[in-house]
C-alpha cells in the first residue's frame, strides 16, 4: 500500500511513522508513506495557501489551487483508490472503515487547517471524508496519523502474530476482556482462577462473557451496530 499525505506541517505528522509497528511496516516494505508540503504548491512569492472567506467571518480557508496542483501531480503518476479529507464534520472513523481501507493500494490523505478547505476541493477531488471523533483538533495531522496507524496495522504481514489484529477490541464490535500477567497475586490482588486453569475452552468462554459484560456497561451502542 502507498499513502500520500498532503499537509501544511509535515514535521507535525512525521513522528508517529518513525516508531513501533508502523515503522516496522514501512521498513518491511509493506507500506510506503510520503509527505507533501502544501506550501511547495503555494501561490506567488509568499507561497500562499489560504485566504479569507467569501461572505466574511473569522478564519482562513485553504485555497483550491495549491491542493489541485498537488493532487493532480500525484494522479498523473498513479491511480488512487480514495482521496480522503480529514475533517471533524464527517462520519467518525470505525474499525469497519479501517478494515476496508487496509485493502486499498493507493490512498491520498488531505489534512485541513484553519477553517478547512474551499468547498470546491471537497466537491471535485475528495472521495471520502473522515473524522476521528466528536471534538475539534487544531489540524487534521494528528487525525491522519491515527487513521494511518489503524489502517497500516491491518495490512497482512505487519503484525507478527496474524491473529492478534482479529482479537482487537472492535473487530467484533466488542470491547476487549481484561488481561493479566505475572505475578498471579500482587498485594492480595488475585488473577481470576480460570486464567490459571489451563482449560482453554473455559478460558475462551470466560473471555467472551467478560467482553460482553464490559461492552454492555461501557459501550452498549456498539451492540446495535452492524458488523
Ligand atoms: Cl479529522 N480534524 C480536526 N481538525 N479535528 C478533528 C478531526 C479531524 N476529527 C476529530 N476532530
Amino acid at each position: 500500500m502507498r499513502i500520500d499525505i498532503i499537509t501544511v506541517s509535515p514535521e507535525l505528522i512525521r513522528s508517529p511513522f518513525e516508531h513501533s509497528i508502523v515503522k516496522r511496516a514501512i521498513d518491511k516494505g509493506l507500506t510506503e508513506v510520503y509527505f507533501h508540503n502544501l506550501h511547495e504548491y503555494g501561490l506567488g512569492n509568499y507561497r500562499q495557501i489560504d485566504d479569507t472567506q467569501f461572505g466574511g467571518g473569522a478564519g482562513m480557508v485553504m485555497m483550491i489551487e495549491p491542493i489541485d496542483a498537488c493532487i493532480s501531480k500525484l494522479q498523473a503518476e498513479r491511480t488512487y483508490d480514495e482521496i480522503i479529507y480529514m475533517t471533524p464534520d464527517a462520519k467518525t472513523l470505525n474499525q469497519s472503515t479501517a478494515n476496508t481501507l487496509s485493502l486499498q493500494e493507493n490512498l491520498i490523505i488531505l489534512t485541513g487547517h484553519y477553517k478547512g478547505v474551499d468547498q470546491r476541493v471537497r466537491d471535485k477531488f475528495i472521495t471520502k471524508e473522515i473524522s476521528i471523533g466528536d471534538y475539534v483538533l487544531s489540524g487534521g495531522e494528528l487525525a491522519a496519523a491515527v487513521l494511518c496507524d489503524s489502517i497500516i496495522r491491518l495490512i497482512p504481514g505487519v503484525l507478527g502474530d496474524e491473529t492478534s489484529a482479529l482479537t482487537d477490541s472492535f473487530q467484533d464490535n466488542l470491547l476487549s476482556p481484561p488481561v493479566y500477567t505475572r505475578p498471579s497475586e500482587y498485594k492480595g490482588l488475585k488473577v481470576p482462577e480460570v486464567l490459571l486453569s489451563g482449560n482453554f475452552p473455559k478460558i475462551d468462554t470466560w473471555r467472551s462473557e467478560k467482553a460482553m459484560e464490559r461492552t454492555q456497561q461501557i459501550r452498549p451502542d456498539l451492540l446495535d451496530e452492524p458488523l
